[in-house]
């Protein structure tokens, strides 16, 4: 989708979004599958990556562009050198790896981070610990750096493959919130890259297109815990109550913009999902999903027309000795703060409708009695661009489908007050290769 679609796109879809939902359900009653990356991806999980599992990361502060047009202060951990970023780098290592992280803090107070699913984490070469004050109240879960330039290594062997959190221990309700969050991806050895197969896991049926790999990191923000820490003043966490619930730090539609879109610079991941169909020669393997939950409350996670199979969870393969695959199907992701869910799916053409040898069997009717949907290509078959009536805003290239997801408590599905914005996505499906869709 090029960047002048998407700009249009952002002032019209408010009264727009309605319609390409009723265009989205044209599109229900069938599953998803996988797409195309480059470098940097344009969609699709964007690695940190270091040969000796090595990372550098500093605190810095700045600001997000929310779906209300408001911006918030957000505190982060950058890759060093880098300027701030939300949410957090992605760290990707391999199985078996010696992470090493270098945490550098600039901020005036106590930062640290945790690795929940790591054993045996070290903080400067020792095991890390719970630190208390002289007079034994817990002011961190982990050994910390000090605030105003203080530092600290961490340092533990990625033991097992899966999608795990890391973030701050200290101050959580607080810094969390604040933005000190990032996912840490746990590479399998199966993985066969060359192929572009990966396996979430060593073991079960979870193997998925690599190129078709994407992140759900759901989020939420109280704008006024922002302000009062920008401002230096305390905030009584009683009075916590979020207004923004994000996608991998974006709400709809800066969520559907691609990765590192120019006019996103501080939150440069988007989560649309662009998949081609379905089929057993030429693309048989399904695409994943990593969902991450760093809010305080569950979402559940609503991807319309389609179920997903969970295949692991907290970084563990669903799967045991006595009863082998646990693997389930699911429709709404619904995600308890603090855990991620992996997930499988494939977007079957279960009616592989066509205009000559199989059409739809409803009368279409005249375009004068029906409403179109920015996401409605004019046509109901995948590949097809047919004429839109005068006026219409169309944001289709190829024909091809889009199908909404988002987190189905409506009152989330909101930007302090501006509705039908904050934690949705799509899923974009592609006809068959080839095709003519901008790649
Ligand atoms: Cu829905």
């Amino acid at each position: 989708m090029s960047t002048n679609l998407l700009r249009r796109m952002r002032r019209v879809f408010m009264s727009l979004l309605a319609l390409a939902l009723v265009t989205a359900s044209l599109a229900t009653g069938m599953e998803p599958a996988s797409a195309q990356v480059q470098t940097p991806p344009a969609d699709g999980v964007v690695c940190t990556t270091s040969p000796n599992a090595t990372f550098t990361l500093t605190t810095q502060t700045g600001y997000i562009g929310l779906s209300d047009d408001n911006t918030v202060f957000m505190w982060g951990y950058a890759e060093s050198g880098k300027p701030f970023q939300h949410p957090s780098p992605v760290l990707c290592v391999n199985e078996g790896d010696t992470v090493t992280v270098i945490l550098h803090n600039t901020l005036a107070e106590d930062v640290s981070i945790v690795f929940p699913g790591q054993g045996n984490v070290l903080a400067n070469g020792v095991p890390v610990q719970p630190q208390f004050d002289a007079g034994g109240n817990l002011t961190s879960l982990t050994n910390v750096a000090p605030a105003n330039g203080g530092s600290i290594t961490y340092s533990f062997v990625a033991g097992r493959p899966g999608t795990y959190i890391y973030q701050s221990g200290t101050k959580p309700d607080k810094q969390v919130r604040m933005g000190l969050f990032g996912v840490l991806i746990v590479r399998s050895n199966r993985d066969d890259v060359a192929n572009d197969i990966r396996y979430a896991y060593d073991t079960g049926e979870n193997g998925y297109k690599a190129s078709t790999e994407f992140m759900v990191l759901l989020s939420e923000i109280d704008p006024y815990l922002n302000q009062a820490t920008e401002r230096g003043q305390t905030f009584d966490m009683s009075m916590y109550h979020p207004r923004y619930w994000l996608i991998n730090g974006r709400g709809f539609p800066d969520s559907i913009a691609p990765n590192f879109a120019t006019w996103l610079p501080t939150q440069p991941y988007g989560s649309l999902a662009r998949i081609h169909p379905y089929d057993p020669v030429n693309n048989p393997l399904p695409a994943l999903v990593r969902y991450i939950n760093v809010g305080t409350i569950e979402f559940p996670f609503h991807p319309h027309g389609n179920n997903s199979r969970i295949v692991g969870r907290d970084g563990y393969v669903l799967e045991d000795a006595v009863n082998g695959d646990l693997s389930f199907e699911k429709f709404s992701i619904n995600i308890g703060p603090g855990q991620t869910w992996d997930a499988t799916f494939s977007w079957y053409d279960a009616e592989n409708y066509q205009p000559d040898t199989n059409p739809v069997p409803v009368t279409i009717p005249n375009i004068q009695n029906m409403v179109y949907g920015m996401f409605f290509s004019g046509s109901p078959y995948l590949g097809t661009e047919a004429t839109l009536p005068v006026g219409t805003t169309g944001m289709t290239q190829c024909g091809e489908y889009y199908i909404i997801a988002h987190n189905h408590a409506l009152f989330q599905l909101d930007s302090w007050g501006v509705p039908m914005t904050g934690p949705a996505t799509f899923t974009r499906v592609d006809p068959p290769l080839p095709n003519s869709c901008p790649q």
